[in-house]
């Protein structure tokens, strides 16, 4: 049987597939249910300094091709999953902590405590696109970079960042020489499409409730989008490790993330439709396409993308 297991920022996971932030991942039950779970890994929901109800109802809907979201970071709170970490480390396998503060120095306060806690590692979201009035930080070039300054300065975990998705070559490459100067252990790629919109025509209305209807796309619709951000950064980045994430539901999806380059994989709107046994299914899959092709481990294909010449 091949071997999916995968080993970044000093932590070794038996499996490369686990949730993406949000999905499942909230509260004391959900984050239990992940450990039980064949998923690789916990990561928790992004968490701020205060807890937050999030945005009104209705906020989230399956698609038929993905998910539409809006949930404007509903969390129980930075101490609570800090309390929450020695349980969630008895299920043996790394636990990730998603840091969302609403401002720098909430995040530096987040992280200062995150230091003295049992997680092994924090993703950083640069990228959440669902708070009124608050623009996605990961877009703002100089507000990246002096994030990364103070943050980078304080974080004694390995520091990972979850990054929006570009869609130009330059915001790529500005984005890498940014990443470059710092000690940055993983890329998550990619957040959701921020601000889309999603039409019922029948009824002629959109929806979700928050700012008009327009939210985070996730899900096949963004699956191109997100095989893309892994792929460039992981050419301007080689060193790094990236987290593959939008739109993974098969086994065949994550061979192809691991084709452009990625190290591990997240799943999060297959993980809210189908809930934590998609872990091990889709561990299966790709399990089974691998042993097809006779690749016994991912390092034989990670990266190894063709081109047409
Ligand atoms: O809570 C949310 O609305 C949310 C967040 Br923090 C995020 O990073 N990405 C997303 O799609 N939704």
């Amino acid at each position: 049987m091949a071997d999916i297991s995968a080993s970044f920022a000093g932590l070794s996971l038996r499996k490369c597939i686990y949730n993406a932030s949000g999905a499942r991942s909230m509260t004391p039950e959900e984050l239990a249910a992940l450990g039980n779970s064949e998923a690789g890994a916990i990561l928790t929901k992004s968490c701020t300094l205060l807890p937050r109800e999030g945005n009104p109802e209705p906020r989230y809907q399956d698609l038929e091709w993905g998910s539409l979201n809006s949930m404007g970071l509903p969390n129980l709170g930075y101490e609570k999953y800090i309390e929450l970490s020695p349980e969630l480390k008895k299920y043996g396998k790394p636990v990730f902590a998603s840091v969302s503060g609403l401002s720098l120095e909430d995040n530096m306060k987040i992280i200062e405590a995150m230091n003295a806690s049992e997680f092994d590692a924090v993703e950083l979201n640069l990228s959440c696109p669902n708070i009124p009035g608050k623009p996605q930080v990961g877009y703002d070039f100089e507000d990246t970079e002096k994030y990364l300054e103070e943050i980078s300065a304080i974080c004694r975990k390995p520091l990972g960042l979850k990054l929006p998705p570009y869609f130009d070559f330059a915001h790529f490459e500005q984005m890498a020489g940014i990443i470059k100067k710092f000690r940055v252990r993983f890329l998550s790629c990619i957040n959701a499409i921020g601000n889309a919109l999603v039409i019922d025509s029948e009824k002629e209305i959109v929806i979700i409730k928050p700012k008009g209807g327009f939210g985070g796309l996730g899900g096949r619709y963004i699956k191109p989008a997100a095989l893309a951000n892994v792929r460039k950064f992981h050419e301007l980045l080689p060193d790094i490790p990236i987290i593959g994430v939008g739109g993974i539901f098969t086994g065949r999806d994550v061979f192809e993330f691991v084709l452009a380059g990625a190290t591990a994989v997240q799943l999060g709107t297959v993980l809210m439709q189908e809930g934590t046994s998609c872990f091990g299914r889709v561990a299966r899959e790709l399990e089974e396409i691998m042993d097809k092709k006779g690749y016994p481990s991912l390092e034989r294909f990670r990266g190894k993308l063709k081109v047409i010449e």
